[in-house]
């Protein structure tokens, strides 16, 4: 082994010199790369590709293949080293190294750091991806890898042993307030489907069956009134197939119910994309919209939370898209009037207003689209206006009953006195 120039080779070298070594089929060649911090890397190399030479890293398996022709793939590492080894009988020279960390997405709770607790089954944290993984086009634009690997380079997967089996996922929240909460999962066709619940209380489902697989898709779990502490995210499996949480991320709500944190029901999710703004795209409220494409005829469908029952004055803000279309809009089955998607080009809707009544909990915002094409919306704003009036009315004939209750108790008492 030794450093020579470049002359011999193919290529000029970077700084003209490069690792030159003859290998003869025993003790491999042993090279150590610094790995500052835990997180997933891109390792790649120039040179130390003749035939016949075996290259391993060692450490965990590859996540993914990697993205060009020098780029030896993905691995998750710890702080500290990762070894390279070349092995065989052979000529060959190394010119450079290079190491690259792949980012997490912004914000993201990464499921692979959390504790998760099962009721039947089995979680565990996992790193190899299926063969030929894709990124997923269900989430696109803003801050998110290009890349087909997963945030923070694992995942957990929640094995259930069969339907009914639970997983509890812990998660902190640091304030009060409300939180629009989305999760990302991987999809594969041995991939099976699970009831959401957060704290309990019903969120929809995922299907995460997919072909080819995908990582990075993103779907909307509610969003919530929450106090500071600990909340938990249960899936209860529909059958006996795995189902592998990525990262969630919870966004404090600033002006409503952002689209991208509706919970999809139904086929909704089938072709929903979250499209995050990265430049110079309208202002969508909390930076990103949703589009679904639909069929005539049949209704889009939403999981909208209320924090409690009650009357609410509500806004359902549209986004416009070039193949947009108009549709009905109701939430739990009380109509809303018109929303028109199209537009000439992405634009901000005008959103349409009505009052109504609204459970605790889980209800269905419904757009019923008027001719094929693409709904999108943007935010939900709600306004809790005050108890349902069945409840007014009620207060109202009790406080009668104890104002009569009283006047005939003032009368006995003047009759005694
Ligand atoms: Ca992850």
């Amino acid at each position: 082994m030794a450093v020579t120039g470049d002359e011999g080779l193919p290529y000029q070298a970077s700084g003209g010199k490069v690792l030159s070594f003859t290998l003869h089929g025993g003790e491999p060649l042993l090279l150590t790369l610094p790995i500052p911090n835990i997180g997933l890397w891109e390792v790649g190399l120039r040179g130390g590709s003749a035939a016949g030479l075996t290259r391993k890293l060692a450490g965990d398996g590859w996540v993914t293949e990697g993205r060009s022709a020098d780029s030896l793939g993905y691995r998750r590492v710890g702080k500290g080293q990762l070894a390279l080894t070349f092995s065989g009988a052979v000529h060959d020279a190394v010119d450079y190294l290079w190491l690259r960390e792949v980012g997490k997405v912004k914000g993201a709770v990464e499921a692979e750091d959390l504790k998760a607790v099962c009721t039947g089954g089995q979680a565990q944290a996992v790193i190899e991806l299926p063969k030929g993984v894709v990124r997923s086009p269900a989430l696109v634009g803003g801050a998110i890898p290009t890349e087909a690997v997963c945030s923070g380079g694992a995942a957990l997967r929640f094995t259930p042993a069969k339907a009914g089996d639970r997983c509890d996922v812990p998660f902190d929240v640091k304030e009060s307030g409300d939180l629009g909460l989305t999760a990302a999962w991987l999809q594969a066709a041995d991939q099976g489907s699970a009831k959401v619940l957060v704290d309990g209380r019903p969120a929809g489902s995922v299907d995460c069956r997919a072909e080819p697989a995908a990582v990075g898709a993103r779907y909307g779990l509610g969003t919530w009134r929450l106090n500071a502490g600990q909340h938990k995210l249960s899936l209860v499996a529909n059958e006996a197939k795995p189902v592998t949480l990525d990262y969630l991320l919870l966004k404090p709500a600033q002006r409503g119910h952002e689209a991208e944190c509706l919970i999809p029901l139904g086929e909704a999710a089938r072709t929903m994309v979250v499209k995050e703004r990265f430049g110079a795209e309208p202002k969508w409220s909390g930076g990103a919209y949703v589009k679904v494409t639909a069929q005539a005829g049949r209704p889009v469908r939403f999981g909208l939370v209320a924090p409690r029952a009650g009357r609410y004055k509500a806004r359902v803000v549209e986004a416009k898209v070039p193949a947009g279309v108009a549709a009905r809009a109701s939430i739990g089955g009380q109509p809303f009037g018109t929303l028109d998607s199209n537009g000439a080009g992405e634009a901000l809707g005008k959103g349409a207003e009505a009052s109504l009544t609204m459970r605790g909990g889980l209800n269905e915002l419904a757009l019923a689209p008027q001719a094929a094409g693409d709904l999108a919306l943007d935010v939900v704003e709600l306004t809790y206006v005050g108890r349902p009036r069945w409840q007014q009315a009620a207060a109202l004939a009790l406080l009668l009953v104890l104002i009569g209750g009283g006047v005939v108790a003032l009368r006995r008492r003047r009759r005694a006195s």
